[in-house]
């Protein structure tokens, strides 16, 4: 993130000429202006404020050519970012502007003209990264039921981007588009294990604008198929929900959420037909003083599915290990700065020790020689075997501006 930088502010509306119905007397040739760039291009001028001459082009452009160095005030009226680099070839280690849609008569203006290409993406970190992060994952001694949709024992992690597009993962640094848009409509993303009954990893999704569930049924290799509705509505209701794995004891994988209004904790059991039971009172209130929950499966080998909670107040981070149809007292795990952290990954084994382990991504919060601001950290913690956590490793800086992980 070290070259990333701020987007200049400097954008003004352009002028607008009253008309006084009186006849111009020698009036000047017209001048340009910012509303002289067209509606699906990226627009640039000679002149600090939209004077001057002015470039346009509606497609990527590796070498500005004789424009090289000559664009003091820009506007993107495309529906892309456009990535405005300092170097020629999308080189971003020069430094770049991240330049979003802007209106007409908008620009953004610079003392120096410094760009030198320009390219459009659709998610900011696509200026210097790749859509989806770097995830690496060791091969697992044992399939742990979860956190694998494509059963090589390798930990996957599922990733949502800026732009609504779903990535899979699988632990060898690369990425594939597994969803070419629309799940920003989605304000919760979980996945646990098989609910469908097929063996097969599911996604499920819950609707923000109907407050329905969906389940997104795994294909066995990272991909999602046709989804299927589990739950009609209601379920904006609950604050938090996760995917825990098998709590009921019937060996199917369950789900559980925080009612909102009543802080209470259920648990929803997942059925043979792919659908959930009624549900159970788990918890009898208290929940929503935490702010994350995180279904981390066996974490203290017992053999029963346990739950890691961080708690708002104090960021610390709890254990309640799985007991039949409920969970017994809790643990100890994190003394403290888990709300550092904006999302808890419980995707299973990724050290390969067969003992199931958490990564997190950090928000502004986190801490790094005395300063906080470093977002977008990958924190890797190494189970224990018996409920605890290795001190977390510092990974991987390069997870920002990406909109969910499951
Ligand atoms: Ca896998
Ligand atoms: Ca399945
Ligand atoms: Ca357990
Ligand atoms: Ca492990």
């Amino acid at each position: 993130m070290g070259n990333r930088f701020t987007r200049s502010v400097a954008t003004l509306a352009g002028l607008v000429l009253a008309g006084t119905g009186l006849a111009a007397v020698n009036a000047a040739p017209a001048a340009a202006s910012a509303y002289d760039c067209p509606a699906g291009y990226f627009c640039g001028w000679s002149g600090e404020s939209a004077t001057g001459q002015m470039y346009k082009t509606n497609k990527s452009v590796a070498d500005l050519g004789g424009w090289n160095d000559k664009i003091r005030s820009h506007v993107n009226r495309t529906t892309s970012i456009a990535c405005v680099y300092e170097d020629k070839d999308y080189v971003p280690s020069g430094g770049y502007f991240a330049e979003e849609p802007a209106g007409p008569g908008e620009y953004s203006s610079y003392p120096t003209a410094t760009a030198s290409s320009i390219k459009f993406v659709r998610t900011e970190r696509e200026c210097s990264q790749k859509a989806y992060p770097r995830w690496f994952s060791e091969t697992s001694p044992k399939a742990l039921g979860f956190g694998d949709m494509n059963g090589d024992r390798k930990a996957d992690v599922i990733v949502r981007d800026e732009a609504g597009r779903l990535w899979f993962t699988p632990g060898d640094g690369s990425g594939r588009l597994i969803g070419s848009g629309g799940w920003n409509a989605m304000n919760a993303l979980v996945r646990h294990g098989d609910f469908s009954g097929d063996g097969r990893e599911d996604v499920i999704a819950r609707e923000g604008s109907t407050g329905k569930l969906w389940l997104y049924p795994g294909t066995g290799t990272g991909s999602v198929g046709a989804r299927k509705l589990i739950g009609t509505g209601g379920w904006n209701a609950m604050s938090r929900i996760t995917a825990v794995g098998d709590l009921s004891g019937d060996g199917r994988s369950d789900l559980m959420a925080v009612e909102k209004a009543t802080g209470k904790l259920w648990l929803y059991p997942g059925t043979s037909a792919g659908s959930l039971g009624a549900r159970k009172l788990v918890g009898t209130g208290g929940w929503n003083a935490m702010n994350a929950l995180a279904g981390v499966g066996d974490a203290n080998g017992d053999g029963r599915s346990d739950l890691y909670a961080r708690e708002a107040s104090t960021g610390k981070l709890w254990l309640y290990p799985g007991r039949t149809g409920a969970l017994g007292g809790r643990v100890l795990v994190g003394t403290g700065g888990w709300n550092a952290m904006a999302d808890l990954i419980a995707v299973g084994d990724f050290s390969g020790d067969g003992r199931p382990d958490l990564a997190a991504v950090s928000n502004e919060k986190y801490v790094i020689d005395g300063y906080a601001g470093h977002l977008g950290w990958l924190l890797t913690y190494r189970g224990q075997g018996n409920g605890l956590l290795a001190s977390g490793q510092r990974t991987d800086g390069e997870w920002w501006g990406l909109n969910g992980l499951c």
